[in-house]
């Protein structure tokens, strides 16, 4: 396998993006992880999930943000995990996380009650009314855990989110094609460098706020030029205005030359997306009747894209 090149963003990302401490660590669990499943025969998707946090300064009282719950990417990795790959989840520290989500939508001191009613409080148990199917739920989330499918990595800020997406990517490489991205994070666009940053707390004493903020690199470029250059790559391109989003796919295809784009609005990604490949165009789309029937979009999604990556496969085999 090649080893993964030096980028003209790497400078960049040392001079201007604060690395968490812990990179190397992840690097190396990463490796190992890959290492794991490619021996056994498994491919590894990482799937980046969330949205990124800003900070205005460096001791942070207050950030930027945005409105990316991670439910794409929690639901995704369920389906990945079925369909047999081994997942790393390079989540946002708090956001929707695979199984736990179902979770998510209530009081889960609502859904437990006492066994033996109030008289026994010392036993708690879930009632099924509330979770109908946490039993089910929690046999997988168990299955996986104990087979060590799935890699939990954390990021809350974006330069956590570009140093960790970077040392995965390097570990992936190892591992070639059988390595996919999934990058449907809603990452930052802009951000402050680290030596523009005010140390403190910014006083509003001192008046209005101007900010000027510069563009994040293009971290797709070196991913899939230098970093992993031989893994089947798929990001996510969100628009508000629909007209100009399949335009902005396919451009994004052109610039970065890597596998496929899932395009989607904001108001309809529930239930509507288009891959959009260098050759093809797809639309995945979710009827009245599987939202009856609580299908989930990434299920079709997930389909669609290891059918591609397998097909990606054969090609740089044979
Ligand atoms: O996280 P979520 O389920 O609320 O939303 C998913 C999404 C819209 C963030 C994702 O599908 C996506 O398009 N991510 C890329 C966004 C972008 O940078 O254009």
């Amino acid at each position: 396998m090649t080893e993964p090149r030096v980028s003209s963003i790497d400078g960049k990302l040392a001079e201007e993006f604060a690395a968490p401490s812990h990179v190397d660590e992840v690097r190396e669990r990463i490796a190992a992880f890959a290492r794991l499943h490619a021996e056994a025969g498994r491919c590894v998707v990482l799937i980046s999930s969330g949205g990124t946090k800003v900070p205005l300064e460096s001791r942070t009282v207050r950030f930027l943000d945005n409105f990316s719950s991670g439910r794409r990417g929690a639901q995704s990795a369920e389906y990945f995990l079925e369909t047999g790959y081994a997942v790393v989840f390079l989540h946002r520290h708090r956001s929707l996380y695979p199984y736990a989500r179902t979770l998510s939508s209530i009081n889960v001191l609502d859904a437990l009650e006492f066994s033996g009613g109030t008289q026994e409080p010392d036993r708690v148990v879930v009632n099924p009314e509330v979770l109908p199917n946490m039993a089910k739920v929690l046999k997988k989330y168990r299955e996986v855990t104990d087979a060590q499918l799935l890699l939990p990595i954390e990021f809350s800020t974006l330069s956590e989110y570009l140093h960790l997406l970077k040392a995965s990517a390097q570990s992936l490489n190892a591992i070639g094609s059988k390595a996919m991205f999934y990058l449907a994070a809603a990452v930052s666009d802009f951000y402050i460098p680290v030596c523009d940053m005010p140390e403190h707390k910014i006083q509003s004493s001192n008046g209005p706020l101007q900010l000027s903020l510069k563009m994040v690199p293009k971290i797709l470029s070196p991913l899939v030029k230098d970093w992993a250059p031989q893994a089947f790559v798929i990001s996510f391109k969100l628009e508000t205005d629909a007209a100009i989003l399949l335009d902005k796919a396919r451009r994004a295809l052109e610039t970065y030359r890597h596998q496929a784009v899932v395009a989607n609005v904001l108001d309809s990604r529930r239930g509507y997306v288009v891959v959009v490949t260098p050759t093809s165009q797809h639309e995945v789309v979710l009827s009245k009747e599987d939202v009856n029937n609580q299908v989930e979009i990434e299920e079709r999604i997930v389909t669609n894209l290891t059918a591609a990556h397998e097909r990606f496969i054969e090609q740089q085999v044979g």
